[in-house]
């Protein structure tokens, strides 16, 4: 049995090493990336059992991928190498400030053939949570399709799901599909997990209290707006409260620091912390992703994130 259950695309992240336009940059580190698998390691570091299921391209950067997979301890028996087919991966600029620009190299790769017919109801039902994000299901009606019948199959057999809307414009086909087709998959999730500046594309409200209150009326238990440096907006049934920002001495590079959150949520939220406990932990671990270069070696394992939050 694992505790948390995940799908999606991982992808080799080629990092530019300098600043500059892609097309000039000489260097690029090799690294990984993919918002669900993202989530996956930060979990993993900490101790929570994780399965993925997913293909990869039977090619060198598949057998990469897999193999830091395995390195997490992530289940992988549900990842496919799919012979004569590619792995996905993408390019990441450097930058000063603010977010970098990337370039997908993913169309046409083995896990973007994925379809409903891929879902394996026992493995899923081995796992107490599902976490989901925008990304992989944007990728066409086949991962779309997928996405919808885990979410639902998670919640039949009584295990919670959340998710992170991740919006990603360019892997939607316009502004009004991303928008009718992330909200519909929120109805389908207990935890939804949007950014302010997302919430307020997906549902029109302006604060934080309006985006909660769109997703509370879709069914959702709980909505976690993230502010950023300013930490984050929660509403339960319950309660509603903010939780501040974990200082940061320098963003180097911001993405992976949503995954990084997720991860920090669910695993307080499956240890039975209460919410603000959690979020706090979901927090800490967004403000270690934002400090480093790739998206993951900043999340941490269990001693770090004992140590930060002590201060
Ligand atoms: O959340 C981080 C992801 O955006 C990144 O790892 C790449 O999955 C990715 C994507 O498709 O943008």
């Amino acid at each position: 049995t694992y505790d948390v259950a995940l799908l999606g695309e991982m992808m080799v992240l080629l990092t530019a090493a300098d600043e500059g336009p892609l097309a000039s940059v000489n260097t690029f580190h090799k690294m990984t990336a993919g918002a669900e698998t993202n989530v996956g390691i930060a979990l993993a570091r900490l101790g929570t059992h994780v399965a993925w299921a997913s293909r990869l391209g039977d090619d060198t950067m598949g057998a990469y991928l897999k193999n830091v997979m395995q390195e997490e301890e992530i289940d992988c028996s549900q990842v496919q190498m799919m012979p004569g087919q590619r792995t996905g991966f993408m390019l990441k600029g450097k930058v000063a400030e603010g977010d970098p620009p990337i370039e997908y190299y993913r169309s046409g790769s083995a896990a973007s053939a994925m379809t409903a017919d891929d879902l394996d109801t026992d493995w899923l039902a081995q796992a107490r949570h599902l976490h989901v994000t925008g990304i992989f299901p944007a990728l066409n009606a086949g991962t779309y399709a997928l996405t919808v019948a885990a979410m639902k199959q998670m919640r039949h057999a009584g295990g919670t799901v959340s998710f992170d809307p991740n919006l990603r414009p360019a892997l939607w086909g316009s502004p009004d599909i991303m928008r009718t087709s992330l909200n519909e998959l929120a109805t389908l999730a207990d935890w939804v997990l949007p950014g302010l500046e997302e919430g307020r594309i997906l549902t029109g409200a302006d604060s934080a209290e309006g985006i909660a209150a769109f997703y509370r009326k879709l069914g959702a238990q709980a909505v976690v707006v993230k502010l950023g440096a300013q930490g984050a907006f929660v509403q339960t049934a319950e309660d509603t409260f903010t939780v501040s920002g974990y200082p940061v001495e320098k963003v180097v590079d911001t993405v992976g620091a949503g995954d990084g959150f997720a991860a920090g949520l669910i695993s307080g939220r499956l240890e039975g912390l209460d919410w603000q406990a959690s979020v706090r932990r979901a927090a800490i671990i967004g403000a270690c992703a934002v400090q480093v270069a790739g998206d993951t070696e900043g999340y941490p394992d269990r001693a770090k994130l004992a140590e930060l939050d002590a201060v």
